[in-house]
């Protein structure tokens, strides 16, 4: 997954957890004793994914202790271009598999319990894939358990409920009620959701968090239907990535707000994989703002990433209350700067300009003189 705002290192790594993470989920599953996994599309971001990040990703499959079930979504579809027909997967030894229909699958190594799903076979779908797959489904064995998996927006969450693909939240309570299925994971929603009172339809969320506005993502769901899933699954959420996407929204007036403002970025935990978007309001004059810029620049490198999210922030600055004097300067710099201090008060796109030349001016001088 490439991210804009990502550079060099920071995407380098964050492409790599994403990998690795396959191999913490492994020992996840070991160390609770889970006897198997179910990986609810959108593993990968498109079909065209680089092919090292399909082999890598493969190979830790393979060393999975335990059976995996992947179900193909929207971006990872069994169209023509599907990633799970590439040579890695084919690959790949049994306990892997890829669900390709919406039969039912013995898990192996655990009798009595089976796994049920939806793939997408194209990326736009214009029906409930989900509904689809329970409708013909004979309700479950007395003693046995069937998990079910699909990929899409629930209904009872969706704010496009006309869209066709639409998983139908009633359609599903049904099934359950009818004892077709006693648990539906879900994938789609990178945030971790309890879609029913039932505690029987549950978003794993997204094991390694992906952008801003997720909600409880870098966790995985320990699901117990040991006992009988029968009246409510025991799930338990685990942390397991680390990545964190942080929109900081403050208020910057003066010195104390920009120091407020560096303090908060100091109390970030391993901060090589904060990513950092700064929601600015405020009016600076012109030598603060420079401080908050020069602050900024400082503190980037210790970030994966930190940054001014332009459109949601407003910072102005007022180029007029700054002590020339205090800068020293004469001659030709002196009344470049006299000329650029008229423009910025005249204001307009020439004034914005100027006063941002004369904050770069500013700190270029400031600099100087502290050598
Ligand atoms: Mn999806």
């Amino acid at each position: 997954m490439t991210r804009h705002f990502l550079k060099g290192e920071a995407q380098a790594r964050f492409t790599q957890d994403r990998i690795d993470v396959i191999s913490d989920l492994a020992a996840m599953a070991h160390e609770h004793d889970a006897r198997f996994m179910v990986i609810c599309g959108d593993m990968f971001d498109a079909n065209e994914v680089a092919p090292q990040t399909v082999l890598r990703a493969t190979e830790k499959l393979a060393a999975f202790p335990v059976p995996v079930f992947i179900l193909p979504g929207n971006h990872d579809p069994l169209n023509a271009a599907s990633v799970y027909d590439s040579a890695a997967f084919a690959a790949l030894p049994e306990h892997v598999r890829v669900l390709r229909d919406s039969h039912i699958h013995q898990v192996p190594g655990v009798p009595g319990v089976e796994v049920v799903a939806a793939p997408w076979h194209r990326k736009q779908v214009l029906s409930d894939l989900c509904a689809q797959m329970l409708e013909p489904l004979a309700p479950v064995k007395e003693g046995e358990i069937r998990i079910a998996l699909a990929h899409g927006q629930v209904s009872s969450l969706a704010t496009d409920h006309q869209h066709p693909a639409t998983i139908d939240s009633a359609v599903v309570k049904q099934a359950l009620q009818d004892g077709k299925i006693h648990y539906l994971a879900l994938g789609d929603r990178h945030s971790v959701t309890d879609c029913d009172e039932s505690g029987r339809i549950w978003y794993s969320g997204t094991p390694v968090a992906t952008d801003f506005t997720e909600n409880n993502p870098n966790q995985v769901l320990l699901v117990d239907a040991s006992v009988g899933i029968d009246p409510r699954a025991q799930v338990q959420p685990l942390t397991v990535g680390d990545w964190q996407f942080e929109q900081l929204h403050a208020t910057v007036d003066n010195v104390a707000d920009i120091e407020r403002l560096e303090s908060k970025l100091a109390d970030y935990q391993n901060k090589e994989s904060v990513i950092v978007r700064l929601a600015l309001t405020g009016a600076l004059k012109l030598d603060d703002s420079a401080a908050l810029h020069a602050m900024i620049d400082a503190k980037r490198g210790l970030f994966a990433s930190l940054r001014l999210h332009d459109n949601q922030s407003d910072l102005t600055v007022l180029p007029e209350s700054l002590d020339i004097d205090a800068l020293s300067l004469s001659g030709y710099a002196r009344s470049t700067w006299d000329e650029l201090a008229q423009t910025a008060q005249g204001g307009g796109e020439a004034g914005v300009l100027a006063t941002d030349t004369l904050e770069l001016f500013y700190r270029l001088a400031h600099r100087q003189r502290q050598h």
